[in-house]
């Protein structure tokens, strides 16, 4: 194969924090890792490293870690086609994030808004959790990534790799791809159902606002016939005077393979009450086929355990040439071979 034909590198992550993925995750960021892993080398990477940057209890993340890459496979993920990994099974992840932490200026990493946000919240915040960005950029620049498929919250994160892989390479020389970010723009931020102003959010105060992919098709009525909307009754699309209307057809027009002009023209004169019943039908066909899968995948673990360590395996293929370079780039020895 040519350097022309070889397919663009991709990779994302996502974290294995709650028992199940929600409609944010989906259509910001998994929705597009499914088609990329036919225009992409692409690897997929559930990163059990960043969840403890929060508290954590070991068995629930051990298993989360297998629901989350079940839910992968279950919405599309081909192991023949991209690489599935758990991050904890490549250790060059954090070895590259110890040296990029060593090129991130304290005032460069306590500028990102997730950490400021995410220390507010905790009692105790770690190193972990202010180091968190760097150990991202690890997992990118370690593929030599091109594209990042991710929702609006990860924009600054991505920055920041970009930024470190530029200094890195202007040191030491060539070492990393620059990565760029894929944002698709319609579904960049899904607003919570019951704070339309707030992201869509496994931490959500109210349990309405959040729909689970794994929620039962009765959970899921609720949800969306709950969803805060406003005193008119005309289902028109102005996200600052309509949070909620708008966010209900950003999220049915991704859904159903529409777009928000023929629905605001098909719901014309209709109220609410239509919209939203229809609105949840969408969305349980959509996701309702992923409980199912994901359950499939699950009853059998040997074969999902498989599916992990052959991905982990093709992931340090990879992972560990960059990291080799890196090593002798910044004077090190080579790790010794086990
Ligand atoms: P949460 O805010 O629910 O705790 P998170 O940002 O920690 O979630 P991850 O599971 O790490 O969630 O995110 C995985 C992917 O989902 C990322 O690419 C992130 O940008 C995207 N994502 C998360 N929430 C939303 C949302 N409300 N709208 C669009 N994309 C989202
Ligand atoms: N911080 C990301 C998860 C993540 C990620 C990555 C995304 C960790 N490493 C590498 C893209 C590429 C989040 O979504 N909260």
């Amino acid at each position: 194969m040519t350097t022309a034909d070889r397919k663009p590198r991709a990779f994302s992550g996502i974290q294995p924090t709650s028992d199940s993925f929600h409609l944010g995750n989906y259509l910001g960021a998994l929705r597009q890792w499914v088609p990329i892993q036919d225009t992409a080398d692409a690897f997929y990477c559930v990163v059990d490293l960043h969840a403890i940057t929060v508290d954590h209890e070991p068995k629930v993340l051990h298993e989360r870690s297998r629901v989350s890459a079940a839910q992968l496979l279950a919405l599309g993920l081909d192991p023949e086609k991209c690489s599935l990994f758990v991050q904890s099974q490549v250790p060059e992840h954090p070895m590259l994030a110890w040296i990029l932490g060593c090129e991130t200026g304290f005032g460069e990493a306590g500028r990102m808004t997730q950490f400021k946000d995410k220390s507010a919240k905790q009692e105790r915040t770690t190193v972990g959790l202010f180091t968190y960005p760097v150990l991202q950029a690890a997992d990118i620049l370690l593929y030599q990534t091109e594209q990042v498929p991710v929702g609006e919250d990860q924009r600054q994160h991505l920055e920041l790799s970009r930024d470190l892989a530029v200094r890195f390479n202007t040191t030491y020389g060539s070492t990393f791809k620059v990565p760029e970010a894929r944002i698709v723009k319609e579904t960049a931020t899904i607003k919570d159902l019951s704070e339309p102003e707030k992201k869509m959010s496994k931490s959500s105060p109210s349990p309405r606002g959040c729909v689970y992919l794994l929620d039962e098709p009765g959970q899921i009525r609720k949800k969306i016939k709950s969803a805060v909307t406003d005193s008119e009754a005309e289902v028109r699309y102005d996200v600052e005077r309509k949070p909620g209307v708008s966010n209900l057809l950003n999220i049915y027009a991704a859904l159903g393979d529409t777009t928000v002009a023929k629905l605001e023209a098909e719901y014309a004169g209709k109220g609410y009450g239509d919209f939203k019943g229809d609105l949840a039908e969408v969305v349980v066909e959509a996701i309702g086929p992923i409980t199912r899968r994901t359950k499939e995948y699950l009853a059998d673990r040997a074969e999902l355990d498989r599916i992990l360590a052959q991905g982990a395996e093709r992931a340090r293929q990879v992972a560990s040439r960059t990291l080799a370079k890196a090593y002798k780039k910044v004077g090190f020895f080579p790790p010794a071979a086990l």
